[in-house]
């Protein structure tokens, strides 16, 4: 007999008429994540780090005709940022390896434009490697950035002679280093000194990652594993499908209203599972100027952040730079160290009661759980199990407060996370009800918390 793989088995399986058709829907083949895909949603909370020859220049985006002299952190210390994320409930760090500028922060042999230019450590510096270094020893995903936008480059512009150089890029940064969790591309693109426009050749970089980091995920607006979420205000959609569609956003850097609804929203019948990154920044630039010091984002605003990014089946990539000394602002530490503070207030006390009465539907489901005693609650957490999918597209929650069903929230989809709050009720009892749902539904686990 000659083997088939298991489409052809369901195809063949489905046709035989003495077998009930629902029993193949019911186990339809919907996108799920990869291991890589799961590690990354779980992690929750990464820390972007922008540091570079613009963190001296006091500029946002180099031209690339910046003197490498002129970086010179007076004291370097990768260790103080990843103890300062894994002290705030980080779990990964993404660091600028390269620039628009195309300042090198490790000692490439592709360019001088590199930290083998500058008086730092003597011109035998490595950015890149103090950070996966301390990475490690925080117990953090690493992730690099390597900005395929290369404004000091001589060959951006001359397609392939580029590719060239940017792959021999790649390749130095992901066999030198150890384990890569995340790759990170942003669609940025211009001419170059001959006055063309580069034509960055997307497949063959992923397929170097891939080979290279086979459990990496990279992202870009196009994925293929992890997508930009269409802005960089930190807030993710209210509907947000893990699943896209991948003819909408083929290519990174493309722009137009059904491209920004898709990074956004993603695809309900999306073929490929591709969630949601939310980058942003901790004060107004990517990069650190001083005159930013007082324009950190408060405490309130972070945990703002969190509920709109991860609490809406997102994950948040949230950029914290380096100072010129090379280490994160005393502002920002206390910030980040505070959100943490909170969000451990606002999480400390989960409230689980115990499963009461559940009602499935073809395409609906309700869910109830009865509380011990009348307990305040003014957050409720709602996780469906990603393994299985993303499935929901409406859902609402009551709570039963002095014996009637009060909505407390509304909402289309739940996927990893979805989390909501709401003025302070005291309830006896929790209820999900779920609606929309392909292909059918599954249980869905439900948090209440007190108030903080
Ligand atoms: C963008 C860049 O142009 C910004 O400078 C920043 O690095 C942001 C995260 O990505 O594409």
């Amino acid at each position: 007999m000659t083997p088939i793989n298991r489409r052809q088995f369901v195809a063949a399986a489905s046709a035989l008429p003495l077998l009930p058709r629902f029993h193949f829907r019911r186990h339809a083949d919907i996108p799920r994540p990869s291991p890589a895909q799961l590690l990354w949603q779980q992690d929750e909370l990464a820390m972007f780090i922008h540091f570079g020859i613009n963190t001296f220049t006091d500029r946002e985006w180099g031209d690339g005709r910046e003197e490498p002299e002129l970086f010179n952190p007076t004291a370097l210390d990768a260790r103080q940022w990843a103890r300062t994320a894994r002290r705030a409930g980080f779990k990964a760090m993404v660091l600028t390896a390269k620039h628009h500028d195309g300042f090198c922060l490790w000692p490439t042999a592709t360019t001088r434009h590199s930290v083998a230019s500058s008086p730092w450590r003597g011109g035998n510096g490595d950015v890149v490697g103090e950070f996966v270094a301390a990475c490690r020893a925080e117990n953090l995903r690493v992730g690099l950035y390597l900005s395929p936008w290369d404004q000091n480059s001589p060959v951006y512009g001359d397609s392939p002679r580029y590719d060239e150089f940017y792959t021999t890029q790649l390749t130095e940064l992901l066999t030198r280093y150890g384990p890569i969790h995340e790759v990170w591309f942003d669609g940025a693109n211009g001419e170059g000194p001959n006055g063309k426009r580069q034509v960055y050749d997307w497949p063959r970089y992923w397929s170097l990652v891939k080979k290279l980091q086979p459990d990496s995920v990279i992202f870009s607006d196009a994925g293929p594993d992890v997508r930009w979420i269409g802005n960089e205000r930190g807030v993710a959609g209210e509907t947000n499908w893990s699943t896209v569609d991948p003819a909408i956003v083929p290519v990174p850097g493309m722009t137009g209203d059904e491209v920004m609804r898709s990074l956004t929203e993603g695809d309900r019948d999306g073929s490929v599972w591709r969630p949601g990154e939310t980058d942003t920044s901790i004060r107004p630039g990517w990069f650190w100027h001083a005159d930013q010091d007082d324009k950190v984002r408060s405490i309130n605003d972070l945990v703002d952040l969190y509920f709109t990014s991860v609490g809406r089946n997102s994950k948040l990539l949230l950029n914290v730079p380096p100072t010129r000394a090379g280490v994160l602002h005393d502002v920002d530490v206390a910030r980040l160290v505070a959100m943490r503070r909170r969000l451990d207030e606002v999480f400390g006390s989960p409230v689980r009661g115990r499963a009461d009465s559940s009602e499935t539907g073809a395409a609906s489901a309700t869910f109830t759980r009865r509380l011990d005693a009348a307990t305040p609650l003014s957050v409720i957490d709602l996780r469906e199990d990603i393994t299985q999918g993303q499935r929901v597209g409406r859902h609402a929650v009551k709570l039963l407060v002095d014996g009637e069903w009060r909505t407390v929230a509304e909402g289309t989809t739940i996927g990893y996370r979805r989390l909501h709050r709401f003025e302070p009720v005291t309830a006896r009892a929790m209820r999900l009800e779920i609606s929309d749902v392909r292909p059918e539904p599954l249980p869905v686990s439900i948090t209440g918390y007190r108030p903080a």
